[in-house]
């Protein structure tokens, strides 16, 4: 039917990761009605969140019918924890959480850190996978800050606002500089091209 959008499925089981993700697309005007899709996906554990995204993105094929994406996030604390958690970053949010983070770094007054994300895209009229990478810089703070966002956000303070964690701020803000918001603005620019 002409004017009708398209369907692209975004699989997360993430809910926070979703709206984000939404919110951005709604503001962009994209040409694709996004709906969140919770299949079976098998990780692997490796050091690196480009194979992480690229296994989980093969596990899913067969599964869905149309063209989906995926979106794997980490936090690194490259100084003092040498980039740890990095791929482990949702186990150690289940056991530690942001209050470990700040008590394994407490005797370190220089700090930094990233996040990464890779959006890895099965897109069907190609039958192609695409990959869409995004990173933030930034270091830890001293407590946990905020009340936005999730995950690691209330101790993360980006290089470029100056001393506001990730959840003292709005998450069109947040999605202005993001690791997932830089990855996405390219998903976008392609799904628009
Ligand atoms: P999926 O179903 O999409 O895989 P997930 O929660 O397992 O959801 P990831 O593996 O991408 O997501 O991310 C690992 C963890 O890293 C996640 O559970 C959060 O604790 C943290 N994280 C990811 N993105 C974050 C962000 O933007 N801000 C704060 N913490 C984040």
């Amino acid at each position: 039917m002409r004017n009708e959008k398209n369907i692209i499925y975004f699989v997360t089981t993430n809910e926070n990761k979703f709206e984000e993700i939404l919110k951005l697309f709604q503001s962009e005007n994209v040409n694709y009605n996004l709906i969140q899709l919770n299949v079976e996906v098998n990780e692997i554990q490796t050091n690196s969140i480009q194979e992480v995204a690229s296994f989980k993105l093969n596990s899913i094929k067969g599964q869905v019918d149309g063209s989906y994406f995926i979106e794997d996030a980490g936090f690194f604390v490259d100084i003092p924890l040498n980039g740890f958690p990095g791929v482990y970053s949702s186990y150690v949010m289940k056991t530690i959480g942001n209050n470990g983070i700040l008590r394994l770094i407490d005797d370190f007054e220089k700090t930094s850190a990233h996040f990464s994300s890779i959006i890895a895209l099965y897109f069907k009229p190609l039958d192609k996978n695409l990959f869409f990478e995004g990173t933030i810089h930034g270091k830890i703070s001293k407590t946990v800050r905020g009340e936005r966002g999730f995950g690691f956000d209330p101790i993360f303070i980006p290089n470029s606002i100056s001393n506001k964690t990730f959840a003292e701020i709005s998450t069109e803000e947040k999605n202005n500089i993001s690791h997932r918001g830089q990855a996405l603005k390219k998903l976008i620019s392609f799904l628009k091209n």
